[in-house]
């Protein structure tokens, strides 16, 4: 299951009580107070992991406590601190307060961690009350309760490159001819259900991740089909290949550009306003060159650039990849070192 919203609950764990003691050894008459302070609660922390790709696991626990430190403890031992509870979410996810709406951190790092809920303070032992004018303090404080908070998580896949088109475009045989990535692949439409993520190594020291998500029809961004919850993992991404099948005789050409084309544009300036590359596949199963040209024609009223693939064949993939990168290497201002 790909679960990319989700609310749980967290709280910090409690702080411990201080302690109220007093010395009692043999020859030491009036010995003092000597109770120790309360231990911290654990806090509730957020870390980015990249070997998670969902929120699934939140599926099945909603409610999260960190643990409470321990009791203060007489000859002037501190409690010890609660352990904090680290929940691992994808690297992606967005922390939102449900109360406020409040953005609170962006997980994007692997490894970055964020205090959600912060453990409560210790309370002071009667030590800590001692004063010239009371010797004898019989105050000890009780632990603070730790930090509750109901948080929405939502994740929003990074990737590098984006892969969007209609249903049996090809997305899915595109990436798994040019990363690690295998996902389902078969000819009916809506194969794909939840979004992909696949690594495509373009030098022995260089990679991007691209992203495969499910296809789009004409309304997916109005609701329908299975695309438009998806259309926000591409969001993220710098660049667009948006794939356009040549071989199909379902539509023609101008329309399967045109439908995949006005769902990003509609779904806002940011996925409108991405570089894109647009990509005919099936090269070894089309039968007319003039779809060729139609989509070149397309591509390049819009300022896109075109290439056309075989991910039977291998024909043209490397293409794709060098052209692939050397955008992405272009959008994001990085002057590659041969
Ligand atoms: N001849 C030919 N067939 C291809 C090529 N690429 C993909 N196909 C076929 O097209 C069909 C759909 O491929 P998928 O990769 O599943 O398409 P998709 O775009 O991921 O489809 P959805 O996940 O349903 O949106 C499959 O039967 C593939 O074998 C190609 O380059 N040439
Ligand atoms: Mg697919």
């Amino acid at each position: 299951m790909f679960i990319d919203s989700i609310s749980i609950k967290v709280q910090g764990g409690r702080g411990g009580n201080g302690c109220m003691s007093f010395r009692r050894e043999k020859y030491v008459p009036l010995g003092g107070p000597d109770g120790g302070c309360g231990g911290a609660g654990g806090n509730v922390v957020l870390e980015a992991d990249e070997r998670y790709q969902t929120l699934h696991d939140f599926n099945y626990q909603r409610h999260y406590t960190a643990k409470r430190g321990q009791h203060g403890k007489s000859a002037n031992m501190t409690g010890r601190t609660g352990e904090d509870l680290v929940l691992k979410v994808p690297p992606g996810t967005l922390v939102r307060d449900v109360a406020t709406g409040e953005l609170l951190a962006d997980m994007v790092e692997n490894g970055q961690r964020f205090v959600v809920a912060a453990g409560g303070r210790g309370g002071r032992g009667n030590l800590c009350f001692q004063s010239a004018n009371n010797k004898a303090p019989r105050r000890a404080d009780d632990g603070q309760e730790g930090e509750y908070r109901e948080i929405e998580l939502e994740l929003k896949l990074l990737a590098d490159v984006g892969i969007a088109g209609l249903p049996n475009a090809g997305k899915s045989t595109l990436i798994s001819r040019i990363s690690s990535a295998r996902p389902k692949i078969a000819d009916y439409p809506f194969t794909t259900l939840v979004p992909q993520l696949g690594v495509v190594k373009v030098s022995d020291y260089q990679s991007m991740v691209v992203a495969d998500i499910p296809g789009l029809i004409r309304g997916a961004s109005e609701g329908v089909g299975l695309g438009h919850q998806f259309l926000k993992h591409i969001e993220r991404t710098s660049l667009i290949l948006h794939l356009v099948d040549l071989a199909t005789d379902e539509y023609d050409i101008e329309e399967a550009y045109s439908i995949v084309d006005e769902e990003l544009r509609a779904y806002g300036d940011e996925l409108a306003r991405k570089h894109r590359i647009v990509v005919g596949t099936k090269t070894d199963s089309c039968q007319d060159s003039d779809r060729l040209q139609k989509i070149r024609k397309l591509a390049e009223e819009n300022g896109f650039d075109i290439i056309f693939i075989s991910s039977i064949t291998g024909d043209n993939l490397d293409a794709l990849v060098r052209l692939a990168w050397e955008k992405l290497c272009d959008i994001r201002g990085i002057h590659e070192v041969q």
